[in-house]
């Protein structure tokens, strides 16, 4: 352990001391069981005085009605949601479905949403499950712009986008040839286009191997397997290329300048089994030449796998040990790396250890130079690798030159220097590297800063994800809720806020000034192509025994507010609601056939069914939305 380690209080070195023993080794062989044991030691760490906590505490909140300061967009892990919360207050502001079925807005189940997530030739949908890890937003000269959120989906393999205006889904696109599908980044802007300072491309990493084409034929073999990192539009959501390389990818970080995509790599050895992932001393930080990859797109240099049509390059070793020519760079990383992110200045890009307690730190500008050939070794790209701690994962920066970076086995965040650790490495062994240490409540995943990874690093937040909450919350039976941390930065010392619960299980988020979400409240008519235009054009349409019912809503009235079926029709109800005013939503279901959505003021929706027995139905408002809400109901009436 490092000198900065050993300086705690006698507590937490009790603690250290018992993950010490066991060693990284240890950690390697017995797997998450021991990394759970050093959380399973009951640690009252931040059991402060009570004064102190309070005054911390009311520093973190925000008063009834007043307003927060940032939206984090969060993650929802295998829930296949995105969450918003407000920073400072920990408040769930609203859950976004996306690879998630949500009966709450109808998503899943609306005709729109069902387009949009894809189906099969019946109509159901295609997957009804998602597994989102990383959230990020489009950017405009180096900040978020707020015109759109990224989400990853690691079950499907597919990208979803968030409208920044509305806050939903719109569009989601599946990535071919891939499996665990886990990191994402958008460029910052375009790496030779002057004039385009903002996202035109997301870059998706895959995290699995699979055979290329994926047959079974040679499952045994592992050079059949590869993965191939992937860029898909912005604006049109098709996938515009892919690149296959040696090893695998995790995390995902762009540059400032655009010309770089970075993804640690923790399978370098291109292990199928556990103990072969692990067996190299080092693995890689991979960097993407975006230039010189789309020349190679563009002169054509390219193969095609399987029934896909996306071009694919080669980015493996083998066809890139030129550097002057090649679309790749492997920067060498100890072992079985977690997490990269940029430095908010743009200079350098931080590779967390996870298996090692370093932090490994590469230079941007050496990676540019080695591309043209003027630094021999990728290694010497590295600058810097302090030892920060056990199990380091994920990095966050206050745009003052500190990296925070979580420590998964330790249960702490740790709060070092990145110029220090770059003195450091360069001899000056005075240099003060570790500038604090935090307990949190317990083993942290993600670590992310206010507005940390634009350069518009601010300097004043850190949200720990915990993936352990233990004793902190009211126990809710076996499983239990998650702690998110909110940790002040601004002063020399970190100070732990509050914490708030997350449903399980958020990853990756980011915390976006309020000012730069600039949300709509009313929908638009035309946004939906069929809305009901009017009291006119409401009524029943049959064709065969496919029918329509357009209906309108205004509270607190449905027209019609009855209609007559046959048994057997195919039913497609359109509802545009007519109301203008603001959060004036209304919900629509009928009893006993599973319809259920809401629709906004200005909002059209619509939802399929089949009608297979005679009788009265009552359709009724399931959003409270008025004074005679009850009573805003009507029948389908449905006859032999
Ligand atoms: S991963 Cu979850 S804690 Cu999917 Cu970003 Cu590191
Ligand atoms: Cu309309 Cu409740
Ligand atoms: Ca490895």
């Amino acid at each position: 352990m490092t000198e900065d380690t050993k300086a705690d209080t006698p507590l937490d070195s009790g603690r250290r001391k018992f993950l010490n023993t066991a060693g990284i080794a240890g950690i390697a062989g017995a797997g998450a069981s021991l990394g759970l044991a050093g959380c399973n030691k009951a640690d009252d760490g931040a059991a402060t005085a009570p004064a102190k906590a309070d005054a911390a505490h009311a520093k973190g909140s925000v008063a009834a009605g007043q307003l927060d300061e940032y939206y984090m967009l969060s993650s929802g892990g295998h829930s296949g949601e995105a969450r918003i919360y407000g920073v400072p207050s920990g408040r769930t502001l609203k859950r976004i479905p996306v690879f998630n079925v949500d009966p709450m807005s109808g998503w899943g189940l609306t005709n729109e949403s069902k387009q949009i997530l894809g189906t099969k030739a019946d109509g159901s949908l295609k997957y009804m499950t998602g597994d989102t890890h990383h959230v990020h937003g489009s950017y405009k000269d180096g900040t978020y712009d707020g015109k759109y959120f990224w989400i990853n989906d690691k079950i499907n393999n597919r990208l979803a986008r968030i409208r920044g205006d509305y806050l939903e889904t719109d569009k989601i696109t599946e990535i071919p040839n891939v499996q665990g599908f886990h990191g994402i980044f958008p460029d910052k802007r375009d790496p030779v286009d002057a004039a385009i300072n903002h996202t035109t491309r997301v870059f998706c990493g895959a995290e699995f191997h699979v055979p290329l084409p994926n047959t079974p034929k040679n499952w045994q073999d592992g050079a059949h397997y590869g993965c191939l990192l992937t860029c898909v539009d912005a604006e049109s959501m098709d996938v515009r290329w892919q690149v296959r390389i040696d090893g695998n990818m995790d995390l995902c970080a762009t540059s400032y300048d655009g010309k770089l995509a970075a993804l640690n790599s923790y399978n370098v050895e291109n292990g199928l089994i556990f103990s072969d992932m692990m067996s190299a001393e080092h693995d890689a930080c991979i960097f993407f030449n975006v230039e010189r990859i789309e020349a190679a797109i563009k002169a054509g240099k390219t193969v095609t796998i399987g029934t896909s049509k996306v071009p694919v390059v080669d980015g493996t070793r083998e066809a890139n040990k030129d550097p002057k020519t090649a679309l790749t760079c492997y920067v060498p990383v100890p072992k079985n790396p977690h997490g990269v992110n940029i430095t908010p200045d743009g200079k350098y890009y931080v590779c967390a250890g996870k298996l090692s307690p370093t932090a490994t730190v590469i230079e941007h500008e050496r990676v540019l130079k080695w591309f043209a050939g003027d630094v021999k070794e990728a290694k010497e790209c590295i600058v810097a690798e302090p030892e920060i701690g056990l199990g380091p994962l994920h990095t966050g920066f206050d745009g003052k030159g500190n990296a925070y970076t979580s420590l998964f086995l330790d249960s702490q965040v740790v709060k070092w220097n990145v110029a220090a650790a770059i003195a450091h490495y360069n001899g000056d062994k005075a240099a003060k590297v570790v500038l604090d240490r935090l307990d949190v409540h317990y083993q942290p995943g993600h670590g992310y800063a206010s507005m940390g990874e634009t350069k518009e690093a601010d300097g004043k937040y850190f949200n720990s994800g915990n993936k352990f909450s233990k004793d902190r919350f009211l126990p809710v039976g076996p499983l239990h809720v998650e702690t998110e941390q909110l940790i002040d930065i601004s002063g020399d010392k970190m100070e732990l806020l509050h914490d708030h619960t997350a449903h399980p299980e958020p990853h990756d988020a980011i915390i976006v000034r309020r000012d730069i979400i600039k949300t709509k409240q009313i929908y638009t008519l035309e946004d939906s192509p069929i809305h009901v235009k009017g009291f006119d054009d409401t009524g029943v349409k049959r064709d065969g025994n496919k029918v329509t019912v357009r209906i309108m809503s205004v509270a607190p009235t449905f027209t019609p507010s009855e209609f007559v079926l046959k048994k057997g029709d195919v039913v497609t109800v359109v509802l545009t609601n007519h109301d203008k005013v603001e959060d004036l939503h209304h919900g629509f279901a009928i009893e006993g056939h599973d319809v259920n959505f809401i629709v906004g003021p200005q909002e059209t929706k619509s939802m399929t069914f089949k009608v297979e027995r005679p009788g009265v139905f009552w359709f009724y408002c399931t959003h409270f939305c008025h004074a005679l809400h009850l009573e805003m109901r009507g029948r389908m009436i449905v006859e032999a």
